[in-house]
């Protein structure tokens, strides 16, 4: 069975792999490629094509900018059968925009640090791995400085999104009471997502509203992060985006390591970093939930709501084993319960939970993946390990979806597998989960 379903998300990925050197997250439905995704998939390619693996990550990073900003779609080609596609985007508003790829002008979890070391572990040539990283990293360190240079606007080593499509969570619960903070206008656009996904998993028309007015306004400001700073009526302290830096930034001292002679950024690095899990436990933990949360930066407020990125910072070592222990309470009380799958992306117990509708509720496998790792180095192994049976089991059970319901006994009369098919950073993932 292992090796079955092994040979299938293989056939994914080859399927998915595109002539310039990148993988679509899923045919129809995302045609370019996404930042996070492209790590992820990096992985899982690392496994038994390195020069796919390689060649993923190079060309997400030569389409950076030069102000190390990396954006979150690369539309490499000319489909239409997203939006919306580069000509909303218009990426080259910004003066120092990639003149040669096309992109948004957001971008998405900074991942791509502790995917390279990832990469490392995985390779079987280390020697060959570690000069491709050679070859790669400065660019990598370049995004985090990005990141820390404009975006940690109150200097407390916490950077801010400034759109939902940046969170990667995209209509998550968590923003609606931002939603309710704004007023977009009614804009006429024609959706493609939903020709090709049940338009009951995907984010409604007036949500869609919302994403637009949010990159009306930066691109009525040429997309400068001062003015976004200042605009933008989405400005959040993600946990999860946060959490992804700070592993990132760990995974970056440890190969810069490696490399050796680069002991400025090994220094400013580990300054980052300090200032960033210091900031990150003194203002993002909700000690009477238990479990991290968002912070509003434009309404100053937190969002009290659990949801799997709450407990995303196990992935980067975070919280002390104390508070570890609570995250892990927290986790198994609202979505441990044996009736369900671990891990829904959001809290079900609320009455926002939503378990077929895209980040309102189903398990994601890329949050499943790092939870797995996240408890499994805090000692969890028990709970680990459910989390990766749990993972393995819904792709057996369902099949390569984007997203699953979290509950067990609706598989007795339907399908508990939503969004695209054949989806790439499920297969990525589940090789690696496999191995
Ligand atoms: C979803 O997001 C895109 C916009 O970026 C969309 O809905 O059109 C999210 O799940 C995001 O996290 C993911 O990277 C992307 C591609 O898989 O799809």
């Amino acid at each position: 069975m292992k090796e079955k379903l092994v040979e299938k998300a293989k056939e994914i990925l080859d399927a998915n792999f595109q002539e310039g050197g990148f993988t679509i997250p899923c045919k129809g439905l995302y045609p370019f490629q996404w930042k996070w995704d492209s790590g992820f998939i990096a992985i899982g390619l690392a496994y038994y094509n390195v020069k796919n693996a390689k060649a993923e990550i190079e060309t997400l990073l030569n389409a950076q900018w030069e102000n190390g900003f990396i954006p979150h779609i690369v539309f490499h080609n000319e489909s239409d059968t997203y939006f919306p596609g580069a000509d909303f985007h218009l990426s080259k508003l910004h003066p120092l925009a990639s003149k040669e790829y096309r992109s948004t002008g957001m971008t998405q979890p900074p991942v791509t640090g502790f995917v390279l070391q990832e990469m490392l572990k995985i390779a079987d040539d280390k020697k060959d791995m570690l000069g491709f990283i050679k070859s790669q990293i400065d660019k990598v360190y370049d995004n985090h400085k990005y990141f820390y240079s404009n975006r940690d606007i109150n200097n407390e080593g916490l950077v801010y999104i400034y759109h939902n499509w940046e969170s990667g969570t995209d209509n998550s619960p968590i923003w609606d009471d931002i939603w309710k903070t704004m007023n977009p206008p009614e804009y006429s656009f024609e959706r493609r997502d939903t020709t090709h996904v049940d338009a009951s998993q995907r984010p409604s028309k007036r949500e869609y509203d919302h994403y637009l007015h949010i990159i009306e306004i930066a691109k009525a400001n040429n997309y400068d992060d001062v003015k976004i700073a200042e605009l933008s009526p989405f400005l959040v302290q993600d946990p999860l985006f946060n959490a992804m830096l700070i592993k990132s930034n760990t995974a970056l001292i440890e190969l810069y390591e490696k490399i050796g002679n680069n002991a400025d950024k090994v220094a400013q690095l580990k300054s980052w970093q300090e200032k960033s899990i210091k900031g990150f436990n003194a203002k993002l933990y909700d000690e009477e939930l238990g479990a991290y949360v968002h912070y509003d930066l434009r309404n100053n407020k937190p969002i009290r709501f659990v949801s799997s990125s709450s407990f995303s910072p196990l992935y980067a070592g975070i919280p002390d084993k104390e508070r570890a222990a609570k995250l892990v309470k927290t986790m198994m009380d609202k979505f441990g319960g044996e009736d369900k799958y671990l891990c829904a992306s959001f809290d079900p117990e609320s009455d926002r939970f939503n378990p077929k509708k895209y980040w309102r509720g189903p398990v994601w496998i890329n949050l499943n993946w790092m939870l797995y790792y996240g408890l499994k180095d805090y000692g969890y192994a028990e709970i680990s390990e459910r989390v990766k049976q749990d993972s393995i089991a819904l792709i057996e059970n369902d099949g390569f979806y984007e997203y699953f319901d979290s509950r067990k006994e609706i598989r007795k009369t339907e399908t508990g597998g939503y969004g695209g098919n054949n989806f790439s950073w499920s297969a990525a993932l589940l090789i690696d989960l496999l191995h």
